[in-house]
C-alpha cells in the first residue's frame, strides 16, 4: 500500500510511521508536514530511508492534489492539537483543522483514495464526575475549546463528504495518547521535563479533571485496523479504559521519578476546561478485535519517563520557549 501520511513528523503520526516502518515493510510512506513548532525531523530520525518526507502545508491544494494522486490511502494526522494555544489564538487552528482538512477531502474526492481521518474525544465535550456513561459513537457533538470545535467542524465536513460525494472515509476518535516523541507543552511531558529540569510539576487547578489515557502505539494499531478493515462512513472510538485524575497522574510521575509526590504546584486553571473524558470503545473490540496492549499504566508511563530520560536533545531544545509561554499565562 502506498500510503500519505499527514502530520507525521508529529507526536502520534511519527509513531506511526515508525510502527509502519517496522511492522508494514511492504507498505510505502510518504509524509507531508509542514514542520511547525509541534513537528520535528528528528522524530523519523533513524528511518529517513525508508520513508519519503515533504515538508508542505495540508492546506495548499496544488501539492496536496499531487500527493494524493500517487497514493492508495491517506491517514490525516496534521492538525493544531494544542487547547491552551487554541485559547490565545484560535486562527491556525481554523486554518489548519479546518481548510486544510477541507483541501484533502478535495483531493481524496477527485482522485477516489481511501481516506481515515483521526480525531479526538474532546468533540463530544465533557461528562461530569458522576456519570456513569462515556462518550459513544452515538454521543451528541458538544466541542469546548476553539480546538475541540475546530476537530469537531473537521469531523463534519468528512461525514459531509461521505454523504454526499461517496468518499470512501473512515473515522477514529480518540482519547489521551500518551507516549514517546510527545512536545514538552502536553501535560505528561510536561511534568516529567519538569522534574528533570529541576523544576516543579505544574498541575491547573485542583487537578480534579479526568483524562482516559492510551499509550500512543495502541492508538496507532487501533487505527490500521479500522483502515484496513473498518467499513466506510462510520466513526469509531479509540480508548483503553484508562481513566485518570490529573493529580493522580502528577503524584504518580514523582513517585516513579523518586521524588515526593506532593513535590508540585497548583497553577492557574485552564479557562473552559473540560472536566471529563471517558471512551466506550466496545463497537471497536466488538466489531475488528482490537484491544490494548499497554492495560499497565504505571509500566507505560515507567517506560515513557525513561524514554525522556534517555533522549534530552530531542526535548531540550523546545523546553525554555515552552514554559517562557506558560509563565506569560500564569501556568
Ligand atoms: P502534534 O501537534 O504532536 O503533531 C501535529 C503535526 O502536524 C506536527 O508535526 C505539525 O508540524 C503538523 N502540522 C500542523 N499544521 C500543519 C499543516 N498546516 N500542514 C501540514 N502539517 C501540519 O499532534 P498529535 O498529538 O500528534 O495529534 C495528531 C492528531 O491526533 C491530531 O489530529 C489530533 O487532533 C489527534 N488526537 C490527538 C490526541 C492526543 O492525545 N495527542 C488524542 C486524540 C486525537
Ligand atoms: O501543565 C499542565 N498542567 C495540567 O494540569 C498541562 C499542560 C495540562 N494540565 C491538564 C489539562 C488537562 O486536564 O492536564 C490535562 C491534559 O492536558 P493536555 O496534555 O493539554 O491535553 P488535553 O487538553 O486533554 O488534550 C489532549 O488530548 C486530546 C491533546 O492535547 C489533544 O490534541 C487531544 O485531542
Amino acid at each position: 500500500m502506498r500510503i500519505l501520511v499527514t502530520g507525521g513528523a508529529g507526536f502520534i503520526g511519527s509513531n506511526f510511521v515508525r510502527a509502519a516502518v517496522r511492522e508494514r515493510p511492504d507498505s510505502r510512506v510518504t509524509v507531508l508536514d509542514a514542520l511547525t513548532y509541534a513537528g520535528s525531523r528528528d522524530s523519523l530520525r533513524g528511518i529517513d530511508d525508508k520513508i519519503e518526507f515533504v515538508e508542505g502545508d495540508i492546506a495548499d491544494s496544488a501539492l496536496v492534489d499531487s500527493l494524493v494522486s500517487g497514493c492508495d490511502a491517506v491517514v490525516h494526522f496534521a492538525a493544531e492539537s494544542h487547547n491552551d494555544n487554541s485559547l490565545i489564538d484560535p486562527w491556525p487552528f481554523v486554518r489548519t483543522n479546518i481548510i486544510g482538512t477541507y483541501t484533502l477531502l478535495q483531493a481524496i474526492r477527485e482522485h477516489g483514495v481511501r481516506y481515515h481521518h483521526v480525531s479526538t474525544d474532546e468533540v463530544y465535550g465533557d461528562l461530569e464526575l458522576d456519570d456513569p456513561t462515556k462518550f459513544t459513537e452515538h454521543t451528541a457533538y458538544n466541542p469546548s475549546s476553539p480546538y475541540s470545535s475546530t476537530k469537531a467542524a473537521s469531523d463534519m465536513l468528512v461525514r459531509a463528504w461521505v454523504r454526499s460525494y461517496g468518499i470512501r472515509a473512515t473515522l477514529s476518535n480518540c482519547s489521551n495518547n500518551y507516549g514517546p516523541y510527545q512536545h514538552v507543552e502536553k501535560f505528561i511531558p510536561r511534568q516529567i521535563t519538569n522534574v528533570l529540569t529541576g523544576v516543579r510539576p505544574k498541575l491547573y487547578g485542583a487537578g480534579l479533571n479526568v483524562r482516559d489515557w492510551i499509550h500512543v502505539d495502541d492508538h496507532n494499531a487501533a487505527v490500521w485496523k479500522i483502515l484496513e478493515e473498518g467499513q466506510t462512513g462510520r466513526t469509531y472510538l479509540i480508548g483503553a479504559d484508562g481513566e485518570l485524575d490529573n493529580l493522580t497522574v502528577v503524584r504518580t510521575i514523582l513517585e516513579l521519578m523518586g521524588h515526593d509526590p506532593d513535590d508540585f504546584d497548583h497553577v492557574k486553571d485552564r479557562a473552559g476546561h473540560d472536566l471529563r473524558y471517558a471512551i466506550d470503545a466496545s463497537t471497536l473490540r466488538d466489531e475488528l478485535g482490537w484491544s490494548p496492549r499497554y492495560n499497565d499504566f504505571r509500566e507505560g508511563l515507567q517506560a515513557t519517563i525513561d524514554w525522556y530520560r534517555d533522549n534530552r536533545a530531542w526535548w531540550e531544545k523546545n523546553k525554555d520557549a515552552v514554559e517562557m509561554r506558560y509563565e506569560t499565562q500564569g501556568a
